[in-house]
């Protein structure tokens, strides 16, 4: 039967409306067990837009993963339970979301069974502990917001959000494959623990997000952890129209990307880069296309990873804006920062209060290059760089273009320069 509501008062019902869904839209978790009436499994096929664990709920034990489909919006909130996938074997996902909006994961601690390094980089073992695969038809855009979440041994990605058709092989830079939805993605990360994942294959990272097609990824992070990932502590990889935007206070990524060091070297396999061991960095960003980076960083540290500390690349179209504040790069087994823009667009890099010590075998401990049309501005203030005979600050415009580097109150800065002025 069809009810008139006359025009007048149509929003007014619409609010009532919502008033009344937003109680019913919850349920509450009232056990640890795997299924069944009142089990977290229950709840997360039940519909609801928020799955509420109660506080006297303990340690959920899965004997198999959550998968949930067909949900526009979840929120689930823990009181600091486990979450124990060390049950699910093979390369699922402890939790996964296909065909979903929102994401929002609450106190809650998310622990793999990856115990041991896989020795063989080319076969998948183990999958992420939360999955986000955005469907090719996706039109809107996706959030992703994790609060007071921890993860451990997983033998993939720690979290992977994947706008991407080819799944795992997407890849960064002028190498991206795949195709993706319109959707943009943004990410929301608070008092996040990521720790001893990735550890199954090769490229297995602490977190991951593929972005292609239309849309740019959209990044905020405070007071999270990135430590001890197999390949790289947080990777981001845009292809396609769209920017990369991140925002992080607070944060660390430390020792990450060690993975290919630790099985056997054979050659031809994910693990040989070119004759050596693939090995990973802190923070990465790959950005290609039109689009640009944007980066604010303060308080925060990129130590004793494998390759670079923090590594962006832009190509394409679009330029790279990096201000940093307090960062600390210490004993980075590459560059403690590299920045490399290509192509038409142009750099800017900010730096003050940074300390860079023992990177890249005491070479270069900062890298900022500018290929391509475009102009290169670094300013570096109240910094220091020690290391061995010299630790370098290279600085290189490769092409026409201005190139202009500033130091002010400074200390053990050596330099390198190719095509830059120094003011
Ligand atoms: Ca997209
Ligand atoms: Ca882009
Ligand atoms: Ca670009
Ligand atoms: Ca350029």
């Amino acid at each position: 039967m069809k009810v008139f509501v006359p025009l007048i008062i149509a929003p007014l019902l619409l609010i009532s409306t919502f008033n009344v869904l937003s109680n019913e839209d919850k349920i509450v978790v009232r056990n640890a067990n795997d299924s069944g009436q009142g089990s977290l499994r229950a709840a997360l096929l039940s519909g609801k837009t928020t799955v509420e664990i109660d506080a006297s709920v303990g340690s959920i034990k899965l004997l198999s993963p959550l998968i949930v489909e067909d949900v526009k919006k979840l929120n689930i909130l823990g009181a600091g339970q486990w979450i124990d996938g060390s049950k699910i074997v093979g390369n699922d996902h402890i939790l996964s979301m296909k065909s979903i909006a929102d994401l929002t994961v609450q106190g809650i601690n998310f622990v793999g069974n990856a115990e041991e390094i896989s020795q063989d980089p080319d076969k998948q073992v183990g999958g992420s502990a939360i999955y986000v695969g955005v469907p090719a038809s996706f039109a809107q855009d996706l959030n992703v917001s994790l609060k007071n979440v921890s993860i451990a041994r997983v033998g993939g990605h720690g979290v992977h959000v994947s706008d991407c058709s080819t799944g795992s092989i997407c890849g960064g830079g002028n190498n991206a494959e795949g195709k993706g939805s319109s959707a943009s993605i943004y990410v929301d990360l608070d008092s996040v623990s990521i720790r001893n994942v990735g550890y199954g294959r090769q490229d297995g990272d602490g977190f991951r997000v593929d972005e292609r097609g239309i849309g740019s990824i959209y990044m905020n992070i405070s007071n999270s952890l990135f430590y001890e990932a197999g390949a790289d502590g947080m990777e981001l990889d845009e292809a396609g129209s769209g920017d990369v935007v991140v925002n992080i206070d607070k944060s660390a990524f430390l020792n990450n990307g060690a993975y290919c060091d630790l099985v056997k070297f054979k050659n031809g396999s994910k693990c040989d880069d070119e004759g050596s061991p693939d090995l990973d960095d802190g923070f990465d960003i790959d950005e290609a296309d039109e689009g640009s980076i944007m980066i604010n960083l303060t308080n925060t540290d990129a130590n004793h990873n494998y390759d670079e500390g923090f590594d962006f690349d832009e190509q394409g179209k679009g330029d790279i804006v990096f201000n940093g504040k307090l960062l600390e790069a210490a004993s980075n087994l590459n560059e403690g920062i590299k920045v490399s823009e290509e192509n038409g667009g142009s750099v800017r890099v900010l730096l003050s209060q940074l300390l860079a010590v023992d990177n890249n075998g005491s070479k270069e401990g900062v890298q900022i290059e500018e290929e391509g049309k475009g102009d290169l501005e670094v300013r570096l203030g109240k910094s220091t760089m020690i290391g061995g005979a010299a630790e370098k600050l290279k600085v290189e415009q490769a092409d026409k273009g201005k190139g202009i580097l500033k130091i002010e109150s400074s200390n053990e800065i050596e330099l390198d320069l190719k095509g830059v002025k120094v003011k």
